[in-house]
């Protein structure tokens, strides 16, 4: 959907808006479902890049410590734990600026996804870079989705990342989506962005052909020692307004509530599943930060009568993308605005 678009849906009164999004959620989602997805961090830390709110860059003093991979059985005993926890997803990452084939790491994170998706659950990694070959490895060995986020405007992107850039991470959700991947692709909130710069975002990602599977919605966790450590909290009905215009432009995609819900009262997580949001992570950490308790999520999801979505191991791949069609960059902020350009053509 286009920047303009975005942006006119995002300008309606609150209410107009949650409307808009609960009418485009419940005819996509007609159950009061919600998946859970567990989080696990397979490689934490030393990471050469220097985003600028990640506890894992190598360039920050945060005390995250440079671990190594972690074996294959340790893995194991966290997926048959999400598992018997009721998750249907179970997402590693690694802090990699990326993966090459033929490397014995690649090698044996390829072992662990074929382990993982032997036990029927969803699987979702997060590996830094990819080319084609990489992705096509990881496909035959079981992984549902890749993690790949763009995090924020393309005007912002230089901002918050001088080790890569914008167009890199397009290229590696293109290399994704060509191994027919699902794409797992969202954004940070709180980085110092404007709303457009959100709304651009979205654009972007909306844009993808096909759309992403899921988009994550991250609120900064600003972890000290990294330049974005004392960035200021999001707006909760800013939180809410993004969600809500996420849910509307891409109707069938699972808008994922992730990073920052420990800083969200009840109330304001209950305003973002009404808004659209369909997916958490669930369990006690994401990679290097605390997440709300399991008995408290289960207590929250009871309190508003929502259940976990049923597993879809094996959930139909996207169609082939053509291979001259690389996922659109947003365009520039002037296009002309689809709804603009449909009211002249009534007049
Ligand atoms: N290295 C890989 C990459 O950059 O894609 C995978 C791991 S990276 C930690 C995955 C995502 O976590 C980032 O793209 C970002 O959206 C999110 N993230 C990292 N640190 C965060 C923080 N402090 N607060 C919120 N989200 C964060
Ligand atoms: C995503 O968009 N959020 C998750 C997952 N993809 C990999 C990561 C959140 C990380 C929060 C900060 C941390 O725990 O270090
Ligand atoms: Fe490395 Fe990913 Fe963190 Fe960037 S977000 S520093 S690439 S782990």
């Amino acid at each position: 959907m286009l920047f303009c678009d975005l942006k006119l849906l995002y300008q309606l009164p609150f209410f107009a808006l949650l409307r808009q999004a609960r009418a485009v959620h419940e005819a996509h989602w007609p159950a009061a479902e919600v998946q859970l997805c567990t989080l696990l961090s397979i490689k934490t830390g030393g990471c050469s890049e220097d985003c600028s709110y990640c506890a894992q860059s190598a360039r920050y003093d945060t005390g995250v410590e440079r671990e190594a991979l972690m074996d294959r059985d340790t893995v194991m005993q966290f997926a048959r734990a999400a598992k018997s926890n009721g998750s249907t997803r179970f997402c590693m990452g690694a802090a990699w600026k990326g993966v090459q084939a033929g490397t014995a790491r690649f090698a044996q994170v390829l072992g662990i996804v074929r382990e993982v998706a032997a036990l029927d659950l969803e699987v979702c990694v997060t590996l830094g870079e990819l080319g084609p070959e990489e992705a096509r490895q990881l496909k035959g060995a079981g992984v549902t989705a890749y993690n790949h986020n763009i995090d924020t405007s393309p005007e912002h992107y230089p901002n918050i990342v001088t080790t890569h850039t914008f167009e890199d991470r397009l290229r590696t959700i293109r290399h994704a989506q060509d191994a027919g991947l699902s794409v797992c692709c969202g954004g940070i909130l709180g980085l110092g962005e404007t709303i457009d710069d959100r709304l651009r975002m979205l654009e972007v990602i909306s844009e993808f052909n096909p759309q992403p599977e899921s988009v994550p919605i991250n609120s900064l966790m600003p972890m000290p020692g990294t330049p974005l450590g004392d960035a200021p909290a999001v707006d909760p009905f800013d939180l809410v307004r993004t969600i809500a215009v996420a849910r509307i432009a891409m109707p069938a995609t699972k808008v994922r509530l992730s990073a920052g819900r420990t800083r969200l009262a009840d109330e304001t997580q209950a305003l973002c599943f009404l808004a659209g949001a369909n997916s958490i992570f669930y369990g006690e950490k994401l990679l290097t930060t605390n997440n709300p308790s399991v008995a408290k999520d289960r207590a929250l999801l009871a309190k508003l009568g929502l259940t976990a979505l049923v597993p879809a191991p094996l959930l139909a791949p996207p169609p082939p993308a053509e291979a001259a069609d690389p996922p659109r960059t947003a365009r520039a902020a002037s296009t002309p605005c689809q709804k603009n350009r449909l009211k002249n053509a009534d007049e």
